[in-house]
């Protein structure tokens, strides 16, 4: 019984995220959704991404969260449109709140839609948002044995950024072992170390998205 009620929920979501797919296909815009636990750096990512973007590139945020809009104002700051969703105790975002968020935002200004996920490294995964492709933030505080521990959130990813690298002399975290069960769980996605706070690997990550967004178009 509580397993067919689960898959008519996610069934009618995939179809409402199949129709928000076409709108943001439509419109030419590409959309990521972040994904990765509460603290892994989400937020800390896109305020360095985000001024790296190219003036061609206009870019909005959909944020999410339990509660407070503490996200929605750090994004507002780089300057770009930005909207906060509270789930109100949900782990994750739905496309229902998608579709809410996106009548808030004025996409036809817009090519890049980062929504930024709920932190958790399993509800989000199985509801699609309508996305182009998806980005995990796994920060190495959490430890390497992440992607083999939640291969429904790693085996879904396109990019993995392995964030708060600047830490790495006061960790155990072996970025071989993280390759290791990450290539067990997804062997096609791409790893990129980075540091929010140093600002390290961000090249590489615009490079990436770049070459994505024309990808996708
Ligand atoms: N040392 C270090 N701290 C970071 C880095 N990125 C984020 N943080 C810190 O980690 C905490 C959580 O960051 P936040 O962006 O709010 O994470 P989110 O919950 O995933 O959005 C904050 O205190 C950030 O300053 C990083 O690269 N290195
Ligand atoms: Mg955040």
């Amino acid at each position: 019984m509580k397993i067919s009620v689960m898959s008519d929920i996610l069934k009618a979501n995939d179809l409402l995220a199949e129709d928000i797919k076409k709108l943001l296909f439509e419109k030419n815009i590409t959309a990521w959704n972040l994904m990765g636990s509460p603290g892994s750096g989400k937020t800390a990512i896109l305020e360095r991404l985000i001024p790296m973007l190219p003036e061609t590139l206009r870019a909005a945020v959909i944020e999410g969260d339990l509660a407070t809009s503490n996200d929605a104002v750090r994004i507002a700051r780089t300057g770009v449109q930005s909207t906060q969703i509270n789930t109100g105790g949900a782990c994750h975002l739905d496309a229902a709140m998608i579709r809410s968020a996106l009548e808030e935002i004025e996409i036809d200004a817009i090519s890049i839609l980062f929504i930024e996920n709920v932190g958790n490294l399993v509800c989000p995964s199985s509801f699609s948002l309508g996305e182009s492709g998806r980005i995990i933030v796994s920060s190495i505080t959490e430890g390497d044995d992440k992607p083999e521990k939640y291969p429904s959130m790693f085996k879904t990813a396109d990019l993995v950024l392995v964030n708060k690298m600047d830490l790495l002399g006061n960790t155990n975290f072996q970025m071989e072992s993280f390759m290791k069960g990450m290539r067990k769980v997804n062997r096609n996605a791409s790893v990129l170390p980075v540091s929010a706070i140093e600002g390290t690997g961000f090249d590489s990550t615009l490079q990436w998205l770049l070459k994505h967004v024309k990808k996708s178009r």
